[in-house]
């Protein structure tokens, strides 16, 4: 039986991967950070009571800024795979807190490399890294593929560039199975509350249950190639299938303005929205979109552009090449755009019908 070990594991991907390894028959391993509350909502209903024989679903206490835990974890698991998904994941909230972010999503990177080299297993243990479209940041070309230059926009893609990076030179440098899966954004009922999608989902819900009046967004006309988390997370395990190691783009190659996105949940629940003081720039950009004066109605003002949602740098088009994880993986999403708004439309009435 395979082990696997998912840093990173109460988080949106590390929920859905767990479920898939486990259904692959993997034994998979967590590791989850300590808090205040209860932080396990997303892998609950994969919970196995450890005085049981033979449990497949095991939890371990760690956290990617410390490096003897890690090291302690990978001793004690000998895992066959690693999944290194735990991160500082939200780019606003990176400007923030820059210096924690650079710890966990860059340094921790290597901490999982070096905890694999340092005991030895390097002949035995295949890492993926998480690493993003978010890489890409100021537009150098697009569609964005495996050999697009990098331009990071923020604390967290800086991050995650060393984390790319080291992973690459690691692979390089002592023979290692390490690999980048390069996702573009991946979203689902179980998204992060302060991601756009989610915030959009829950908030449309609530406003069509009469929950909700209003809901406050910053840069409506931003770009992005979304597809569902639950493809996502299969393609990351086909990376680590291949013989040999070698870095994916994974993506739907489609990409919508986060206005379209809050058109398409409201037309999940029956409701048609209007777009008011509209402007086009000279090259066919919808810049008033960005402009507080700008608002999305529904008979009444409902969405509005708040400016403290904006970042200081911002990416502005992201559009992934699939091409090669097409081919070479033979991944394809089954989800396309309109289905993972149903379905993350669908979660959240539920959820607020309650
Ligand atoms: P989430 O924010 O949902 O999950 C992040 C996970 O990392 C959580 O389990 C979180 O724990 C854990 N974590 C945070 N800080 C630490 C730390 N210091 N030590 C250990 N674990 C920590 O992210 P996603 O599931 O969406 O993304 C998974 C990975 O993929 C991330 O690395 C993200 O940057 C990357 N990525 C995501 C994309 C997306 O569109 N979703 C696209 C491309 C890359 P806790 O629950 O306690 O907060
Ligand atoms: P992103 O996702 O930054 O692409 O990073 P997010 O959903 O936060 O933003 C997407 C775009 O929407 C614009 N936006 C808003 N964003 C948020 N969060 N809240 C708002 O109110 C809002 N209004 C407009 C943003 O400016 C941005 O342009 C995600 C994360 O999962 C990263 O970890 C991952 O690496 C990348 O996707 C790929």
């Amino acid at each position: 039986m395979k082990k696997a070990l998912i840093t990173g594991i109460t988080g949106q991907d590390g929920a859905y991967l767990a479920d898939f390894l486990l259904k692959k028959g993997y034994e998979v391993h967590g590791i989850k950070r300590r808090s205040s509350l209860i932080n396990t909502q997303r892998v609950d209903h994969l919970y196995e009571d450890l005085h049981e024989r033979g449990v497949k679903f095991i939890m371990h206490y760690g956290d990617l800024s410390d490096s003897t835990n890690i090291i302690r974890i990978v001793q004690e698991v000998q895992p066959d795979e690693i999944y290194n998904l735990g991160a500082m994941s939200h780019v606003k909230v990176s400007f923030d807190e820059p210096e924690y972010t650079a710890q966990v999503d860059g340094i921790g990177t290597l901490r999982v490399l070096e905890a694999v080299r340092l005991l030895g297993l390097i002949e035995k243990t295949k890492i993926y890294q998480a690493s993003t479209s978010e890489l890409y940041g100021l537009v150098q070309a697009v569609p964005q593929s495996e050999t697009t230059p990098f331009y990071p926009r923020s604390p967290y893609a800086v991050a995650k560039l060393y984390g790319y990076w080291i992973t690459v030179n690691y692979r390089e440098a002592y023979n290692m199975f390490a690999v980048n899966g390069i996702l573009f954004n991946h979203e689902s009922p179980l998204r992060g509350e302060t991601f756009v999608t989610r915030k959009i989902t829950r908030a449309v819900a609530q406003i069509a249950l009469g929950q909700q009046e209003a809901l406050y967004l910053g840069n409506l006309d931003a770009q992005r190639d979304w597809g569902h988390a639950k493809d996502y997370v299969e393609a990351m395990w086909l990376i680590l299938q291949q013989e040999e190691p070698e870095d994916f783009v994974i993506a739907t190659g489609i990409t919508t303005r986060v206005r379209e996105f809050v058109r398409m949940a409201f037309a999940e629940v029956g409701i048609e929205v209007e777009f008011k003081g509209e402007g086009v720039d000279e090259v066919g950009y919808i810049t008033a979109c960005t402009h507080p004066d700008y608002q999305i109605t529904i008979g009444k003002e409902v969405v509005f552009v708040d400016p403290r949602y904006f970042r200081p740098t911002e990416v502005d088009l992201l559009i992934g090449d699939p091409t090669k994880s097409k081919t070479k993986l033979g991944w394809e999403p089954k989800y396309d755009l309109p289905a993972l708004v149903k379905d993350m439309m669908q979660a959240d009435v539920k959820l607020f019908s309650k």
